[in-house]
This record gives C-alpha cells, structure tokens and sequence, in this order.
C-alpha cells in the first residue's frame, strides 16, 4: 500500500501519529541518560581524581628517566569547562571570541526580533482573513484588484529589512576573513581518519596526537564522554593564533562552536584562519565533516593557557621552545649561509643549498648523451 493510501486512513493515521511521538521521545530520553551519568560523574570527580594524580605522580616517580624525557604538566580540571554542548539547551554555546560574541549578539538582538516580528504578522493577517473574510462573514466580497500604496509598501519594507541585516551580516563575514597578523603563532591542526595531530609549526614542529578517550576513562575523569580526547590542543589565550588546517587522507573540518570557529580541512591545500581566544579554559569541538566510518569519533579539545603557562607547556614537548627560542635557532642555521663574503664562489655542498642539477657539469644524475638519432625521419 502506498504511504499517501496508507495514511488517509484513520487507523494508519494513528499508528503514524504514534510512531513520530516515539521518535520524538527518543532523543529525549537519551539526553535524560546522558544527564544522569555526567551528574553522577561530576559527584565522583572530587574523590577520584586525587588517587589519579597521586597514581600518575608514583609512576613518574619510580622512573627518574621517564621524568626527564617528559616533565608533567598541570593540565586543566573540568571546572575549567567554558565551551560544550549541555543537554536540552537552545540557541548557540556561550561565545569566547570577539567574532562569537559579535555574532551571538546579532543573532539574539537583531535576527531573532525579526523572525519573530515577521512569522506574527503574517499568522495575523493569516487569521484576519480566514475569518473576516470567509463566506459566510463577507456575502459579497470586494472586487479590488490594485492598491498602489499597499504594493508599495510591501516591496520597500522587505528591502529594507534585508539591508538592516546585510549591514552585520557583511560585516561578519569581513571579520571572519581577516588575515592573521605577522606574528601570530602558527598551529597547524592535520585531520586523520580518525584523530586529529596538531603541528606546533613556530614552535619546533612537534605534533600532538589527539585521539577520542574511551568513555569509562572521560567519565572517570570527569569530562564529557565522546568528546573528551587523550591529548589536548594546548594554545595561549589572548594571543592571535594562525590556525591552519590539512586534511592527510580524506576532508575533516574543525569545528569549536565555542569559539565561533569553523575550518574545513581538505588534503593536498592549506586552509588558514585567524583565532583569538578571550579567556582560558577548555572548549570542545568535533570533526564536523563526514570523513568516514568513524567521523563521530574524532573530537577537538583546546586548552587555552595564559601565555608563559603555554611556553612551559611547549617546554614538556619533544623538541619544543618557545616561538623566540625556535626563531633564534633558525637564525642561527641560517647564518653561515648569509654572513658569506660577497662575490666568493658559494659551495653548494657545506652551504647545504640544494643546485638545480643541470647548472653541475658532469652531474651524476644528468645521464650519457644520446648515441643513436632518435629524431623524428618525416
Ligand atoms: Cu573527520
């Protein structure tokens, strides 16, 4: 039976009706679940994470080479929790950037009245109709055909609306564009299938693994199951950051909707965005394209650390400095290569500046010359 026979009849009707209530039920009820646990978690986060820490300090401890290959680092507890999504709520996740709270304040002041204004007068006007004019209230009805006033109006006060919200709208966007200064640091965050590896490219180029914690360890811990990760995305707080993204096998996207920020990660191109964040803490974020039979499972979790904390976070890093230290160092490798005397012959080989291979006579990669006439007879 078709779904349109099907539904016309009063049984089916029911049934239909009965079986969008259960869809709708559904989701509810997850969210009560995930309400109840992450509750529940938050109670036991004070007892356990103090075993935790004196369990992770033993361990350090018993190994003395461990410690000097990787000092600890005081991250973060989930009182620091600024940016997530919370069960049952509306509209968009509290912003901590300029751009977020510029759009936020768009959305709920000039967006939001709008909407609201537009969808009752036209039930207004709707009702007006339905039961001012219908046949029975209005025997002989109107033959008006033109009123130009009316016409008028209906075309000038649309166009103004639009242009009342074109104006912060372009605005927005302009913002959301802006190159990142010239002394930004430059983090590059590489989607995988499926986590994410975040390059600290003006940093000494380490990368950090993030994969998703499982959830009786993100419950333990007292974050978020399924958006809780391993390792976290360490960044400084109140400094402009040229975030960039690269997709290494399909394309990812890195979304933190706390941060109003949104970059699609795509293989074979760099994409570059600026990002400032206004106060530490921690906000979560997900891949938001659909990247593959895990895609759901590769969560973004950014620290945001005064300054000098994120400095001696890098220090605790293989091969990390600060942004001067690595600066230094590469001024320093470059050095010989620019302090040689003008007009001196500059060997290739100590200079360790790669020749095109054709400008060496005799280069070993060059080949034998041809011995027979390989050119066209015609
Ligand atoms: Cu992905």
């Amino acid at each position: 039976m078709k779904l349109g026979a099907n539904a016309r009849t009063p049984l089916s009707f029911l049934t239909l009706l009965l079986a969008a209530l259960c869809l709708l039920a559904v989701p509810q009820a997850g969210f009560a679940q995930a309400t109840a646990v992450q509750d529940e978690s938050a109670a036991n986060v004070a007892d356990e994470s103090l075993p935790q820490e004196a369990q992770v300090e033993g361990s350090v401890s018993a190994d003395a080479t461990v410690k000097e290959k990787s000092p600890s680092f005081d991250y973060y507890g989930p009182d620091m929790v600024k940016g997530q999504p919370e069960s049952g709520a509306f509209g968009f996740q509290s912003q901590h950037t300029d751009d977020g709270l510029f759009a936020l304040r768009m959305h709920n002041a000039l967006l939001l009245p709008i909407i609201v204004g537009i969808s009752v007068l036209v039930l207004f006007l709707l009702m007006w109709v339905m039961f001012r004019y219908n046949r029975r209230a209005n025997t002989v009805p109107s033959r008006t055909a033109h009123n130009t006033l009316i016409e008028v109006l209906w075309t000038v006060i649309p166009v103004l609306i639009l242009v009342v919200i074109a104006v912060p709208s372009i605005t927005l966007l302009a913002r959301q564009y802006k190159s990142p200064p010239d002394d930004a640091i430059t983090i590059k965050a590489n989607g995988y299938q499926w986590y994410w590896g975040f390059e600290y490219v003006d940093n000494g180029g380490f990368e950090v693994i993030s994969n998703m914690k499982d959830e009786s360890q993100a419950l333990a811990d007292g974050e978020p199951p399924q958006l809780a990760a391993d390792n976290r995305m360490v960044v400084p707080v109140g400094v402009p950051l040229r975030i960039q993204t690269f997709g290494a096998d399909v394309i990812h996207s890195f979304g933190v909707p706390s941060l109003w920020f949104k970059l699609d990660a795509v293989p074979g191109r760099i994409n570059e965005r600026l990002l400032t964040i206004n106060e530490p803490g921690i906000y979560y974020g997900q891949c938001m394209e659909l990247c593959g039979a895990r895609h759901a499972y590769m969560p973004i979790v950014i620290e945001a650390r005064p300054l000098d904390e994120y400095n001696a976070w890098v220090r605790t890093q293989p091969g990390g400095m600060t942004v001067a230290e690595a600066r230094a160092a590469e001024a320093a490798a470059n050095a010989p290569a620019t302090a040689e005397p003008a007009g001196e012959e500059i060997d290739a080989e100590s200079s360790g500046i790669q020749e095109p291979e054709s400008s060496v006579l005799d280069a070993p990669g060059a080949g034998e010359p041809p011995t027979q006439d390989t050119s066209p007879t015609t």
